[in-house]
């Protein structure tokens, strides 16, 4: 028999704590003048430029915003509706962590200036606030992104619904694991997607294309890899992936840039995992988020993934960065004030093995001059072959194994 034993833990130590900076304003530059805007306003939109004599020349230009939402696990935002697939019971809210699919995109937005990035995760912040906010700004609202699971989709739908009808000309598109499965039926079915990304390595298209749906640029099957758009009479074109590196260049800042996320993101944590991780590990840690060094999994290469996977690796069955890649980017998670460290590779030993020697080979200064008990907790998946032994404990090479 073989399985996977998700949400194992892998161990090193515990932290002390650093609070994030704080954006006091946010800083937007539109025809080469830059203008700052206060916090936003009770009804979610910035409020007016400080500085006047810029107005914009055009339509396209007054849109700026491009927002990455994380919809609500559908059963919690769409009462009394039938789901597809998941029950409630069958979704769990301890394990709200931010979203680095979303928080990828939105950090890789930040490079075209003309654009607000925004990071918005309605599993903590629920459903209303991103309706309302979209109500209330939508003439300033580009293009809105979400990152669908199956667990979401439908709440996904009913987000692009909405801005579809609050204001036809905002572009809609999804990405991750759910519409990677379902590129083709998720479109076809549903007239409020105009794009969908396919697999993971999709950044530089997702990038690119919503720079260039700034620019007002027509957007034609097979222009951006990965790309999966209506073509003529409504046939469905899917764009070959290309590969990509894993994105590492995270600027955790943007999570709160519309509305608080760290605040219920570490209220959960707290409440949730900490206790839980100090009764099974005796470690105390207070922040968490996924961090992403590599990506994959050794079973996709040979295309005999377990029957119950259900990961949508898209082009690449593994894809990792460099060892001392690896190790800034847990470094500038831990340095955010982030101890719980979860890799979202699916299967760290095997599959990384070459990663995770170098890593042992190139530890960093700030790294073994921490004490273990100040350094942060680092949980990671592995692939389990034999009979489960329920509860056990295993410890080996500075690591503790749970099952
Ligand atoms: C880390 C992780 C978690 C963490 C963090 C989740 C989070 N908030 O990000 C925790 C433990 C909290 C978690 C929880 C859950 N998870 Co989870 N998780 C993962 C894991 C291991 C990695 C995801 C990740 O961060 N990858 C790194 C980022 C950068 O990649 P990414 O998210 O895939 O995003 C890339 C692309 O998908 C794409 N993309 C993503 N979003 C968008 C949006 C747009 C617009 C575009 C264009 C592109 C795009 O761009 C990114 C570029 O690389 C995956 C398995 C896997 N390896 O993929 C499962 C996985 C995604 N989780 C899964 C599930 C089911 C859940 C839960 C619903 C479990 C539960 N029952 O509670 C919850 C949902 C929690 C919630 N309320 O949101 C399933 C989804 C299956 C499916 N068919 O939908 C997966 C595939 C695991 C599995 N096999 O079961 N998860
Ligand atoms: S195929 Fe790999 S990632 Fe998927 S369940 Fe099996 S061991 Fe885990």
């Amino acid at each position: 028999m073989m399985w996977c034993t998700w949400h194992q833990l892998g161990v090193l130590s515990q932290p002390g704590w650093a609070q994030p900076r704080s954006r006091a304003a946010i800083a937007l530059r539109c025809a080469g003048v830059t203008h700052r805007f206060s916090r936003p306003t009770s009804n979610g939109c910035p409020s007016p430029p400080n500085t006047t004599g810029v107005i914009f020349a055009s339509h396209i230009n007054r849109r700026r915003s491009a927002a990455v939402v994380v919809p609500p696990n559908s059963n919690v935002a769409l009462p009394g509706q039938l789901c597809t697939v998941t029950e409630p019971n069958e979704h769990s809210d301890w394990s709200n962590l931010l979203s680095l699919g979303a928080l990828c995109l939105v950090s890789a937005l930040r490079r075209n200036k003309a654009l607000r990035p925004l990071y918005v995760d309605c599993t903590v912040i629920g459903l209303q606030p991103l309706l309302d906010y979209i109500s209330n700004c939508h003439d300033r609202i580009l293009a809105i992104g979400a990152s669908v699971l199956t667990a979401n989709y439908e709440a996904a739908v009913a987000i692009m619904r909405h801005a579809k009808l609050v204001d036809p000309s905002i572009k809609t598109i999804v990405g991750n694991d759910h519409f990677t499965a379902l590129p083709g039926e998720c479109l076809d079915r549903s007239s409020w997607i105009d794009y969908g990304f396919t697999g993971n390595e999709v950044v530089a298209s997702a990038f690119a294309l919503i720079s260039r749906l700034y620019e007002g640029s027509i957007i034609s099957p097979g222009d951006h890899p990965s790309l999966v758009v209506r073509g003529e009479q409504g046939r469905i074109h899917v764009t070959p992936p290309a590969p990509e590196p894993v994105f590492s260049d995270y600027d955790y800042a943007q999570v709160d840039e519309l509305f608080d996320h760290t605040g219920p993101y570490r209220r959960a944590f707290r409440a949730r995992i900490s206790p839980r991780i100090a009764e099974l590990l005796g470690q105390h840690v207070s922040a968490g988020v996924p961090v992403d060094i590599g990506r994959g999994c050794v079973k996709f290469a040979n295309d005999n993934a377990c029957s119950f996977c259900s990961i949508q690796y898209g082009g690449l069955w593994r894809n990792a960065l460099e060892p001392r890649a690896a190790w800034a980017t847990i470094e500038h998670a831990w340095s955010y004030g982030y101890d719980y460290l979860y890799m979202t590779a699916d299967e760290l030993p095997l599959t990384f093995t070459g990663l995770l020697e170098g890593m042992l080979a190139e530890q960093p200064s700030w790294w073994r001059h921490l004490p273990d008990d100040e350094r942060p907790l680092i949980v990671g998946y592995a692939r389990a072959d034999g009979p489960p032994i329920p509860g056990k404990r295993l410890c080996c090479a500075g690591s503790a194994f749970v099952n």
